[in-house]
């Protein structure tokens, strides 16, 4: 398989003519949507006759491997340029990757509690609290109560807290103080391009799982309960616990979307 893509760079570079080589070299700018896919071992297999001609596939906007038609080994053999951090993935200019958070103060937490007293019915909470080696957040997730039909559900954690008569359109957009906007969707392939606040866009929409079970609890009606539950725990390296950094989130919100992205309820974030 590899051995296929191996071949003398001197060789090739015979073979090569300047544009096919222009074509198969990783590029230095920012990659463009239609990244052409490049052989997995040396990146130059265009010429190796051997090899698959993985010109014949492309790439999709999101670093995906299309096949369209072209030989099943490329596959195999071939692979979309991941770009390195630092190099602008999206075809927005000016997109800066978010840096790796270090040096969060170990033992930190905070914790956003939705209010009950809000009409969508979703309850529950989410904390974030310093990773054990000071990078990054590490968020535990329990919510439940989902309208039926309403999701996926979509959280961010936004830009400004939420006023005291709980509208949570007060609470802006979402945290991005690297200023890459919304648009184009965060890549969870490349979390660092993602707006720093948008939770739901690096580590997945809330599909609330549906459990129905007897309760005896006596807030509540005795009988068959529907939760419609979500929980999740995850370490997101590009938040902070840390007081005066860009991406600290413990002054901000978090907000709870429906699949139109109206916004269904929020909390404030508290020092646990
Ligand atoms: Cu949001």
């Amino acid at each position: 398989m590899h051995h296929q893509c191996t071949t003398s760079l001197a060789a090739l570079l015979l073979l090569l003519s300047p544009t096919t080589f222009a074509a198969a070299m990783p590029q230095s700018g920012p990659v463009a949507p239609m990244a052409k896919p490049v052989c997995k071992s040396a990146a130059i297999a265009i010429a190796a006759k051997r090899a698959p001609d993985c010109s014949m596939a492309r790439c999709t906007d999101d670093g995906k491997l299309s096949l369209l038609g072209a030989p099943e080994q490329c596959m195999k053999n071939c692979e979309c340029p991941v770009p390195s951090q630092g190099m602008e993935v999206n075809s927005t200019p000016g997109i800066s990757p978010a840096p790796v958070v270090k040096g969060n103060p170990v033992g930190t937490t905070y914790t956003a509690t939705l209010p009950e007293n809000e009409k969508s019915g979703i309850r529950g909470f989410v904390s974030g609290s310093s990773s054990a080696d000071g990078q990054g957040v590490v968020f535990t997730i329990e919510l439940s109560g989902f309208p039926d039909n309403l999701g996926p559900f979509s959280y961010h954690i936004h830009d400004q807290p939420v006023p005291a008569d709980g509208n949570c359109t007060a609470t802006k957009a979402h945290l991005d103080p690297y200023k890459r906007g919304p648009m184009p969707p965060c890549n969870s392939a490349q979390l660092q391009t993602c707006e720093v606040g948008d939770l739901s866009g690096k580590h997945g929409k809330i599909n609330p799982l549906r459990k129905q079970g007897k309760t005896n609890h006596p807030e509540k009606v005795r009988g068959n309960v529907v939760t419609n539950s979500f929980g999740a725990k995850y370490t997101d390296l590009y938040l902070s616990t840390m007081e005066g950094s860009q991406s600290f989130f413990g002054s901000r919100s978090v907000v709870i979307h429906q699949r139109d992205s109206t916004r269904l309820t929020c909390a404030n974030f508290v020092l646990a």
